[in-house]
């Protein structure tokens, strides 16, 4: 199994292998997204542009859904929520189809919604989808960041390393690291580990989110390592259910 890292969606290459990926937005997207299915939410649509996101949830039934969107950190006007993985409680998100965009999060999913399997992954189900991937035993498996504007992340490069390492610790003979992004995360995830909450809120995103405001709930609940068993897959173009 082959084991590559792109730290932005930009950055894969036209001629990669449609095979697996793995979408990685720590702060917030995918953590959000798996807790919102972990507390029961049928699923979640991931939309990069809003007014198709507006126009594909007005065809849904209004008390089976919930708009979820975020720009520069802040809520959309007339969403229902912000992209607080705090905020999609079991007695919120229960049986509701999620429509959500954000900033960086689901521009990432929209780059690999062709590949033949796909699921979100964050710190808090990083053992669930590792497992999954070593039962799927897939040639190729491409984990993808979603960062700020095009631009690096560390934190999503911490969770990729994390993947990556729990990976080769379980099956060293089965796996091999390909491109040195994962290289260099997996080195990232060695230093930080015992201090995931302390990289979270080191990282550029990290201080855009305490600028906005107190997210001590947030970086709590991010920095939360294998807390989650569900696994996020995509079983229909850009909708993501639980496995
Ligand atoms: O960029 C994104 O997709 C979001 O996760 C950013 S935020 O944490 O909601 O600000």
């Amino acid at each position: 199994m082959n084991l590559s890292y792109y730290h932005v969606a930009g950055d894969v290459p036209a001629n990669v292998k449609h095979d697996s990926a793995v979408v990685i937005d720590v702060l917030r997207a995918t953590t959000t997204i798996a807790c919102a299915l972990n507390n029961g939410a049928e699923s979640v649509e991931t939309f990069a542009d809003i007014d198709l996101l507006k126009k594909k949830s007005a065809s849904w039934p209004s008390s089976k859904r919930l708009l979820l969107g975020e720009r520069g950190g802040k809520k959309l006007e007339g969403f229902d929520l912000g992209n607080s993985p705090i905020d999609v409680s079991n007695d919120f998100v229960k049986d509701k189809r999620i429509f959500m965009s954000t900033t960086n999060g689901t521009r990432s999913f929209a780059r690999v919604r062709d590949f033949n399997t796909l699921y979100a992954m964050s710190l808090v189900n990083r053992q669930a989808v590792g497992e999954k991937i070593l039962i799927d035993n897939p040639g190729e498996v491409l984990i993808l960041g979603s960062g700020w504007e095009g631009s690096y992340s560390l934190e999503d490069s911490l969770a990729a390393g994390a993947l990556a390492s729990f990976l080769l610790e379980s099956r060293l003979d089965l796996v091999q690291v390909i491109n040195d992004e994962l290289n260099a995360a997996i080195a990232l995830w060695t230093f930080w580990k015992r201090d995931l909450i302390g990289c979270l809120r080191k990282s550029t995103h990290g201080q855009r989110l305490q600028r906005l405001g107190n997210h001590d709930e947030d970086f709590l609940c991010c920095s939360e390592l294998d807390t989650i068993g569900t696994v996020p897959i995509q079983r229909e173009k850009g909708i993501l259910f639980s496995l």
